[in-house]
């Protein structure tokens, strides 16, 4: 667990640890058919006591409906049926509500497509119930790694966490990676019903949310697998989305620490 360089502490929320609550772990997809229940499957071997939700956006492939097989199988599998494609953003806040609402204790974002490995989910839930408030698998710091990433792929995502670090002042070094565990508390604090963030820039507005909030946010080294199944939904206009609104931020607030110096 990294936990120098990668902390971001603003508050001393004093030692906690013991039982966070059951953790439900929220799987986005769209076209995921081929990569569905071999990621399911394998988050319910790896820590069996956590809930699975998958939150389709009505997938033409078939995605959602495979999902009910595996719901009607296991009554720890749950399926969020959406009428349409509006991003990762919207999924993810439509699977937080779904869980704010029943009784987990800790809210966990992975992708379908066997990136994020759920065999190192266990390592993320200890550094949680270790005391961070948000945990953030992370490619880029000493232990993380990436597998089969062509070079540019590795560019864009360094670039991007490196931009957003230097330009949100922020302590982090995987800031757009989508595998994380959140405590239910850390959700309830970040002011969700604004979030107006689509695509992938919706994780690096929620790490800007968790450090302004003063939460305690960890990085634990994982090791990312590029996909080997399906089609990746990264596009153009993901990118520019992410590139407009990291800069936007930043500009924002040196904005207004500019005119609070002078008032
Ligand atoms: N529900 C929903 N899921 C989405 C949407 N866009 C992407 N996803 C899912 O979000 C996760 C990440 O998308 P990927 O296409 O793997 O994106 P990526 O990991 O940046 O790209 P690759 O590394 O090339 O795979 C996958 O589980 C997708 O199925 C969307 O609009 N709605
Ligand atoms: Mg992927």
């Amino acid at each position: 667990m990294n936990d120098g360089d990668g902390t971001a502490t603003a508050r001393d929320r004093g030692g906690r640890s013991g039982s966070l609550g059951t953790a439900l772990v929220i799987i986005p997809t769209y076209n995921e058919a081929e990569n569905i229940r071999s990621i399911v499957g394998r988050v319910r071997a790896s820590v069996p006591e956590a809930h699975v939700l998958v939150v389709d956006d009505n997938s033409p492939d078939g995605t959602g409906k495979l999902a009910d097989e595996l719901a009607a199988e296991d009554d720890r599998v749950h399926v969020l049926h959406r009428t349409g494609k509006e991003g990762l953003g919207a999924a993810y806040l439509a699977g937080f509500r779904w869980g704010l609402e029943r009784d987990h204790g800790v809210l966990v974002e992975m992708d379908a497509d066997g990136s994020h490995q759920p065999e190192e989910l266990p390592r993320l839930l200890t550094a949680l119930g270790g005391g961070a408030d948000l945990v953030l698998g992370s490619r880029w710091v000493p232990g993380g790694r990436v597998v089969n990433w062509p070079t540019h792929r590795k560019l864009i995502s360094r670039g991007g966490s490196i931009y957003s670090r230097v330009l949100l002042d922020m302590p982090l070094r995987d800031i757009t990676g989508g595998y994380r565990a959140f405590r239910r508390t850390t959700l309830e604090g970040l002011g969700l019903a604004n979030v107006a963030s689509q695509g992938y820039c919706f994780q690096v507005d929620l790490a800007r949310r968790s450090v302004k909030a003063g939460f305690h946010v960890v990085e634990v080294p994982i090791t990312f697998v590029e996909r080997t199944r399906g089609d990746s939904k990264m596009s153009r206009d993901i990118f520019v989305e992410a590139l407009w609104r990291v800069t936007a931020w930043g500009l924002a607030e040196r904005l207004g620490r500019l005119l609070g110096r002078r008032t």
